[in-house]
Formats: structure tokens, sequence, C-alpha cells
């Protein structure tokens, strides 16, 4: 019987707290603007991959999602492949007493702890687990920046969940995308007591995918070059020193208009984007009331590409923050708070 190996892995989940949205190369998913996230804790939101491959496989590579079988033919899942045998294949061909794995083919397995179309970044700590549990099982010498590059073109976003605590995702300058490649600001460790809640107003898959709105904005927004030229290199600046200075006032600051930015270069393009409900609305006008009666800011707002509210504060303002969103809004159908973790919610 031929040997199986194998290897596995987790990736967590990152909310960007400084959007990324917009590609200047959709192919190798080179972005317009750089972008800063907060990478959750692995007991929060996760994906687990094995990865394992044997001459004794069938032909086909195949990846199974939480039981489901996936398309593997796509450009972004087949970049990742090649990248991934192309590295392996040179360790084979400097030492031939290695195994041939990257003539094998693979069989992946993924779970996510999380529901999948929620807009919960799923394909970010997706190709994240994806790309590095290939990578341990091919005993590749990649760092955590090599494998970045690798996942960025699975997914954008992705190549921020290669790393822990607050990471920042460089657009790059290069054609070829080498320079395009995440970094840590710092480790969660720096700023310990950083807390979310994801409230999840729908956990419906979401109208406009990512990549066909992002395409649409660059296209037809006025407000998006300013916003990718001017607002966001601005707002890079201040959100790593706020980062490095734990300065909350200014990261929940920075972060709430990143997020009202996004989406106005959403309802700016043509046809208008809306990912934000009335829901998402009076979860904003909360986090303004919270706020307010603190009389500073210890909560902050962000959405993705969809309704869902992720709110960052700081873990000695659990109750006037988690406590009053569950009072002002737990009651309320269509709603659910859990803090750090995604439960799914009745549709609003
Ligand atoms: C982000 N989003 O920075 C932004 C904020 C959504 C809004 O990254 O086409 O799934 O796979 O590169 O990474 C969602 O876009 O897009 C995203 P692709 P991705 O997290």
């Amino acid at each position: 019987m031929s040997e199986i190996y194998r290897a596995s892995t987790t990736a967590p989940v990152n909310i960007a707290v400084i959007k990324y949205w917009g590609k200047r190369d959709p192919k190798l998913n080179l972005p317009t603007n750089s972008s800063l996230s907060v990478t959750l804790s692995q007991n929060d939101l996760r994906t687990h991959t094995t990865a394992s491959c044997s001459p004794s496989y069938p032909s086909e590579d195949t990846l199974l999602l939480n039981g489901s079988p996936q398309d593997v033919s796509g450009a972004r899942t087949q970049a990742c492949f090649r990248e991934l045998r192309a590295l392996r294949k040179e360790l084979e061909d400097k030492d031939g007493s290695l195994p041939k794995l990257s003539s094998y083919p693979l069989k992946i397995v993924s779970e996510n702890n999380f529901p999948t179309a929620a807009g919960l970044a799923s394909s970010a700590a997706g190709f994240a687990a994806l790309v590095r549990a290939i990578a341990n099982l091919y005993e590749l010498p990649a760092s955590p920046t090599d494998l970045s590059r690798i996942a960025r073109q699975g997914s954008g976003s992705a190549c921020r969940s290669l790393f822990g605590g607050y990471v920042g995702w460089e657009q790059g300058t290069a054609q070829d995308g080498s320079d395009s490649v995440a970094f840590q600001v710092a480790p969660a460790s720096h700023w310990p007591n950083m807390r979310a809640i994801i409230l999840v107003v729908s956990a419906a898959k979401k109208g406009v995918s990512s990549t066909t709105g992002m395409q649409t904005t660059v296209a037809t927004s006025s407000l998006f070059s300013a916003r990718a030229n001017e607002t966001v290199p601005r707002r890079m600046k201040e959100m790593q020193e706020a980062v490095q200075n734990k300065d909350f006032e200014s990261f929940a600051k920075t972060t709430m208009v990143d997020s009202n930015s996004f989406h106005a270069t959403c309802l700016d393009t043509y046809p208008p984007i809306f990912y934000l409900n009335d829901v998402s609305r009076a979860a904003i006008k909360v986090v303004e009331a919270i706020n307010a009666a603190a009389g500073k800011i210890i909560a902050a707002y962000t959405f993705d590409a969809g309704p869902n509210a992720v709110i960052y504060y700081l873990e000695e303002n659990e109750k006037d923050v988690a406590g009053l969103f569950k009072v002002a809004l737990g009651e309320k159908e269509g709603w659910a708070v859990q803090r750090g973790e995604a439960v799914q919610a009745n549709s609003a």
C-alpha cells in the first residue's frame, strides 16, 4: 500500500480596521491600497485544515469544506497549488532522496467553526489555512511572509491571517506582486486586553461578492481615488501609531471612519452597493450612545462586505460595551451577541 503524507494546521479569521477594497491586478490580487487588521484568537473563529497527498489518490486534487466537495479548478486555488508545488519541486530537485510529493494528488479537508457564508472573512482563514497546511505537508522552509505572498493569490485578505495580532498588508509596487505581503505590526500580547464582539445580523450569503464589488467601485466611484491615494495612506500611519501606543481612542476613531469611508465608496459605486442594513445602522447608533455615555470613545464598529457588525473594545469596558449591546439589542429579533464568537441569528 502506498504511503499517505499528511499535515494539519489552523488559521484564524482577521477583521480589517483599515479596509482592502480595490485591485490593481485582479489575477494576482494586488490591491489599490494597503490595509490593516486584527487577527482574532484561534479559540474564536478559525479554519482547521488537513492537507494530505499520496501516489495512491485518484489523479485529481480535491477540497472538502465542512463536508462538501469544492471546485478547485478556479484560478485562485490553482495558483496556490502551483506555487506550493513549485517550491516543493525545488527541494526535491536539490535532494534526490526526498519523496516526490509535488507529483502526488492533494486531498484538502477543511472545517470552519463558524457559518461559512456569513460574510465573516471565511476566505481569509480558509486560504491561509490551506496554504500553511500544504507548506507543512511539503516541509517548505517558507516564512509567514512567503506564505502570505502565496495566500494573497487565493484571497487578498488571506495574507493577513498568516500572522497573529495586529497585521498590515503592504500594497507593494512590483508588477509581479513580490512585495505585496503581510507584516506584523504588533503581536496580540502587545495589547492583550483588546476584545471583539461580532453581531451576526444576517448569516445569508452576501448579495455582491467582494471581487465583483471592488471592480465596480474602482471603475465607477468618484470617491475611490481619494480614498485609495490619500485617505488610506494617512490612516495606515495613524493606525500603526495607535497600535504601537495602545491608544484605544485613536484606534477606535480611525477604525470607524475607515469603515464609513469604505461603505461610502460602495454607495458611490454605480450601480450602488448596499452592504449595511437598518440593523447595521442601529448598531452604529448604539456605539455612538455608548461612547457619549462614557464621555470618551470606548467602542468602535466596523463592517465588511455585509451587514454584520464587529465591535472592538477593551476588556475593562466589557460591561459598558458588550453588556450594553445585550441590553439594547439582545432582545430584538435578528441579533445575537456573544463575545469573540459569531452566532447565527435570524435574518434581519
Ligand atoms: C478587508 N474585505 O480588508 C476587506 C474589507 C471586505 C471589506 O478583504 O477578491 O475576500 O478574495 O481578494 O479578500 C474581502 O475581500 O477579496 C475583504 P478577494 P476578499 O478585509
